[in-house]
């Protein structure tokens, strides 16, 4: 009895290192078109990961929102139903209530504070957060500063805003924030996005310029205002099913492959950012760059409370103070 229970697990592990070996195939989602920063940094994420795996891993890009908005698939990740995601903190915030810190209006002074306060000790302490939440952070990515366009007229200053029916992420604090700003906040999930500007169910929206020129909203949106009223991280995000399943050898392939993938995304974010505001122009978008920031920050201040009724200011504090 005991020898056939021998054989048996022996038999069982052979399985298993088999299954381990064979050739396994990773898709990596995401909301944006195929030519956007996330599919550079799929593509980053794709190329090392098999590099490293010498072929024991392959994966391949499935772009534009082919497995649903970032919602769906932060959840199928936690159902073990997706393997990778890149997507903006835009709606993780329902899963892991902590990440909210990041989306404060006004937070982050520029990139170099953004990417340092990720970076460094807060952005660890926020993926283990997220790693307490079934899902697997294994690297924070970018999708940049966000910047207000609608079709109606030029946003100078808040009582612009006013009443303009703006699409925002599936996130309490920036529907709190817009709602303080006078506009009239309308969630929706990004794939659905193109359409109701096109069809006018919605009078704007807000994004990076990253996301504005590889979504072409220039179709759609006659006027930009540089607001960046808000710094929007992206994460890349893995399903524990599969992470659990790997040895610590393939583990580190997956976040060095991510460590890469990010690398990737932000030096995209600075080519968009330099030459992005030209693109917008040239494409006929009539762009205000002159905002006084102050009055919008004012405005919007009450949407701290979502995060800090919870969890106090301390992690806010800190952001601020990192250099
Ligand atoms: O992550 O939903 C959004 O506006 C996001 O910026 C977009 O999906 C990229």
């Amino acid at each position: 009895m005991k020898h056939t229970l021998f054989a048996l697990s022996g038999a069982v592990a052979l399985m298993a290192s088999t299954q381990v070996q064979a050739e396994q195939s990773i898709v990596v989602g995401h909301t944006l078109s195929p030519d956007s920063h996330y599919s550079v940094g799929a593509e980053a994420f794709i190329a090392k990961l098999e590099e490293l795996s010498g072929g024991e891993f392959t994966g391949s890009e499935a772009p534009a929102g082919q497995l649903g908005g970032e919602r769906d698939m932060i959840e199928g990740l936690q159902i073990g139903s997706l393997d990778v995601v890149i997507t903006s903190t835009g709606p993780l915030g329902n899963f892991v209530p902590e990440v909210y810190a990041l989306d404060l209006p006004f937070l982050f002074r520029d990139y170099d504070h953004a990417r340092a306060v990720l970076d460094g000790d807060i952005g660890d302490e926020l993926l283990a957060k997220i790693n307490e939440n079934q899902l697997v952070g294994l690297a924070w990515s970018e999708n940049g500063f966000r910047h207000v366009t609608n079709s109606q007229r030029p946003v100078r200053t808040p009582a612009d805003l006013d009443g303009l029916k703006l699409r925002t992420m599936e996130n309490r604090v920036h529907m709190e924030a817009f709602s303080e700003m006078g506009a009239a906040p309308t969630p929706m999930a990004f794939p659905e996005l193109f359409t109701a500007l096109q069809q006018g169910v919605v009078d704007g929206q807000e994004n990076p310029v990253t996301v504005i020129t590889a979504s072409k909203f220039w179709e759609v949106q006659g006027h930009v205002s540089l607001t960046g009223h808000v710094y929007s991280p992206a994460v890349i995000l893995a399903a524990p099913s599969l992470i659990e399943g790997l040895t610590e050898e393939q583990r580190s392939w997956f976040y060095e492959a991510a460590a890469a993938s990010a690398t990737a995304t932000r030096a995209e974010v600075n080519r968009l950012e330099e030459e992005g505001v030209a693109l917008l122009r040239e494409n006929g978008m009539e762009v205000i760059t002159d905002i006084d920031k102050a009055p919008f920050a004012a405005l919007a201040e009450p949407a701290y409370a979502v995060y800090t009724d919870q969890y106090g200011s301390e992690l806010i504090t800190r952001i601020q103070a990192v250099e």
